[in-house]
Parts: structure tokens; sequence; C-alpha cells
């Protein structure tokens, strides 16, 4: 390329040279012969990297009993483990935002109004098939077993109730309408106290009500249980008898 110039500036030269002077008053010279071309500039800055080449193919395999590799990666996790045993109990939780009290919350009161009712009518098929007997807030009944004092206690705290134990007219006549109907004594829920000839209930307080027989009680100690005739009366009598069982609950 260089020298393409070169010839073309001798060929510009020789044309220039060759040109006549039209007769005029002055000819200008015959203009000069060109330079010399210069010397070569210094050489150019070093271009930008270029991009990172593709890896390299692995390498030749190392000699036999070389040293192990790097362990591997962690395999997949596996299944689910089974579950385990029930953690400790956890601390007590706040107290929960108050409610409304029981007798103004509708819907407890609803439950309760249909609950009692349920009680009631299931109460009067008993009373109607002579399983119980309601007298006040008791409710009487007797499994027709004959059986000793400790007996007739355990069979009614068994049952969730007390021996029958009549506290005033009412509950007697209602015990008394079991005792006749079986036709047999029944143990009352009373014993003798401490002092000869006094009784007590099982709580050990004293009698709010009686209904002795005439010239009872007279056991005077030997006799430390009560009993009730077919008439209602009651009768101080030895405890190892057997007696018709009744409770009240
Ligand atoms: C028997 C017993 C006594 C009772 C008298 C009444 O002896 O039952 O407890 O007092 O009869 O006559
Ligand atoms: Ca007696």
């Amino acid at each position: 390329m260089r020298l393409l110039d070169q010839l073309l500036y001798v060929v510009v030269a020789a044309a220039v040279f060759s040109l006549p002077c039209h007769g005029e008053d002055k000819c200008a010279g015959a203009p000069g012969i060109p330079g010399t071309p210069g010397a070569n500039g210094l050489p150019g800055r070093d271009g930008r990297d270029g991009m990172k080449g593709n890896p390299g193919p692995p390498g030749p395999m190392g000699p036999p009993n070389g040293l192990p590799g790097a362990p591997g990666r962690d395999g997949l996790p596996g299944p689910e483990g089974g579950k385990g045993e029930p953690g400790e109990k956890g601390d007590r939780g706040e107290t929960g935002p108050q409610g409304l009290p029981a007798s103004l919350d509708p819907e407890v009161q609803k439950v309760l109004r249909h609950l009692r009712q349920k009680v009631l009518r299931l109460e009067g098929v008993l009373a109607l098939e002579r399983m119980i007997t309601k007298v006040g807030d008791k409710i009487l009944a007797t499994d027709g077993k004959e059986v000793d004092f400790e007996t007739t206690r355990q069979t009614c705290l068994n049952a969730g109730g007390s021996v029958a134990t009549p506290q005033n007219e009412a509950e007697n006549e209602a015990i008394l309408g079991i005792v006749k109907e079986r036709n047999r004594y029944a143990y009352l829920g009373m014993k003798e106290g401490p002092v000869p000839g006094e009784f007590l209930y099982l709580d050990e307080s004293s009698l709010n009500y009686t209904n002795w027989r005439r010239y009872e009680p007279n056991g005077n100690g030997a006799e430390n249980c009560v009993e009730m005739y077919t008439d209602g009366g009651w009768n101080d009598k030895k405890c190892n008898q057997y007696r018709l069982t009744i409770c009240e609950f």
C-alpha cells in the first residue's frame, strides 16, 4: 500500500512537471521533488484481553496406586424417619380472654335447659318403672339385695351415692315406701357414736331428725346400727344382719 502511494506520488509529480506554461508573464517554477516518507510511528498500545477460552480436555490418568481422590458430594436426602418420642409438657399458656359468667351466657343457659329437660324425662321413666323414688332433691333406689351394714355402705358408695338417710318426715316416708314394697327392713345411714345410745350420721355429725320406735334405741352400745321397720319406725340393731340395701343419690 505504501509502495502504491509512492508510485501515485511520482505519477502526479511528473504530470505537474509536464504542465506547459500558457504564455503568461510569469511562469511558476517546476514543483520540487517530494521528500522521502517519514519513519514508521511507535507501535500502538496492546489491545484488550480476549474472552476466556473453553476448559481444556481432562488430563491423562494418573499412575496406579495414586492417592485417593477427594470425597464425593453428599447424596440425596434419605426417606423421612419415624415419629419421635413426645416432648416434655410445655409451660402453661396465658389466661384466655374473660368470658361471660355461665349464669349470663345465653348459649350455656340454653344447653342447661335442654339437659335439665332430658334428665327430668329420664327420671320420669325410671320413677314410672319404680326403679327410683324422688323425694325433694334426693333420689332413692334399691338393688333388692339384703346384706350386712358394711356391704350396704360399700354398695351405695360404689354406685356414687350413700346409704339412705331420712332427714325429715318426707324422706322417711319415701324410704318407707321401698321398705313396704319389698317387705324387708333396711339399714339407715347412721351409726352409734362414742357415747352409748347417741347415734350420728356417717359423716359423724349429729342427727337432725329421728323416728325411733317406742323404747328404742335400747342397745346401749351393743346395737351400733339402725334399721327401719315396715311401719317406718327405727330400731337400733346389730350391724351384721341382712337388710335391704337402699341408697340415696
Ligand atoms: C330385738 C332387737 C332389738 C330390739 C328389740 C325390740 O331384741 O331387734 O334391737 O330393740 O327386739 O323388742
Ligand atoms: Ca334395739
